[in-house]
């Protein structure tokens, strides 16, 4: 089982350790002295993977305390000391928030399209696969084709769907949701929510709404609200998470569509900037594709694997 998450994973990575390998072939290492000039060549190129500045500062400065004056023989050599200075510093992954007992309701928020509706599917399919009962509240209700969306996901795992007609308060499909919940004693409550623009104050104020609403049903709920951030936009999805985090204080995020962006370095450095913990990574449009974040897979994905492994990478040098 493991074998096959960290198969996913590195697969779902493969675009962005491919662009790193190519352009790290490109810098010819093989004997290459690791010196200043070659030091501010792979910090160029640790930016242009979203890393973050601040990161790749911090690995060129693990460069220079590990290798400085070291003759290279192959970029396999360059991603190992890279991987190791990587390691250290992956943001850490946090418990869950779970309460001690009744329905553990996890509010899902984000931007247009960022993945909602597909992660809140992946995440009832997990959990009834795990013998969880399940409620999925579709408090998108803004679009018909949303909740639609939905019920498909939830059908395919067994999840119980709360809707209410277009144009209904979303607050209200909440609140029936967890309320229905605590009645029926359903283990997990997901509630979708309609994608809006963390710039926009009357959408981020009915988001409010929608906590609130849970919280008038159980005190503490929701215990989670992750933030779900497509991985293909990069460091746009640290100004989101600002703005939602200010809005309905954030406990997680989710990166998506990881498999399609060279920009992985993302989820490492929204983390580490915001202090807000990974919980997991969309590499795929699979339920199977959503994938508990862990720090060490995650920089081995982004730096290690067949691609340099196998020297290939290394080209004609
Ligand atoms: N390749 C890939 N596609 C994904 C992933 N997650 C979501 N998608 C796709 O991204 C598109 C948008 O996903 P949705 O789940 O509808 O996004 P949303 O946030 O609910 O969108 P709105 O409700 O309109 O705000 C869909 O085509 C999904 O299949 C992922 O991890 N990888
Ligand atoms: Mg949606």
């Amino acid at each position: 089982m493991f074998g096959r998450l960290r198969e996913r994973l590195q697969k779902g990575l493969r675009k962005t350790r491919q662009a790193l390998a190519d352009k790290v072939a490109q810098l010819g290492l093989a004997g290459r002295k690791v010196d200043e000039a070659l030091i501010e060549e792979v910090e160029e190129i640790l930016v242009t993977a979203d890393l973050g500045f601040e990161l790749a500062e911090e690995l060129c400065e693990h460069l220079r305390k590990t290798a400085r004056g070291r003759e290279l023989n192959s970029s396999a050599e360059l991603m190992e000391l890279l991987e190791q200075g990587l390691l250290e510093r992956m943001p850490e992954r946090a418990a869950e928030r779970r309460p001690a007992a009744g329905p553990r309701v996890t509010l899902m928020v984000g931007v247009n399209g960022s993945g909602k509706t597909t992660t809140t599917g992946k995440l009832a399919a997990r959990y009834a696969e795990q013998g969880q009962r399940v409620i999925v509240a579709a408090a998108d209700t803004f679009r018909a084709a949303a909740v639609e969306q939905l019920v498909v996901w939830a059908e395919r795992g067994g999840a119980r769907v709360i809707r209410a007609r277009p144009g209904s308060d979303p607050a209200a499909v909440a609140f029936d949701a967890v309320r229905a919940a605590r009645a029926g004693g359903y283990d997990e409550v997901l509630v979708d929510t309609a994608g809006r623009l963390h710039t926009k104050k009357p959408l981020m104020a009915e988001l409010t709404k929608i906590s609130r609403a849970v919280a008038k049903e159980i005190e503490a709920a929701p215990h989670e609200t992750l933030l779900v951030v497509d991985g293909t936009t990069g460091r746009n999805g640290i100004a989101q998470a600002r703005e939602f985090s200010q809005a309905v204080g954030v406990t997680g995020l989710v990166l998506t569509k990881l498999d399609g962006t060279a920009r992985g370095g993302v989820a490492v450095c929204i983390g580490r900037e915001l202090g807000l913990p990974v919980r997991y990574v969309g590499v795929g449009e699979d339920a199977a594709d959503l994938l508990d974040y862990d720090p060490a897979e995650y920089a081995r994905g982004l730096v290690s694997g067949a691609e340099f492994n196998s020297g290939a990478a290394d080209g004609a040098s």
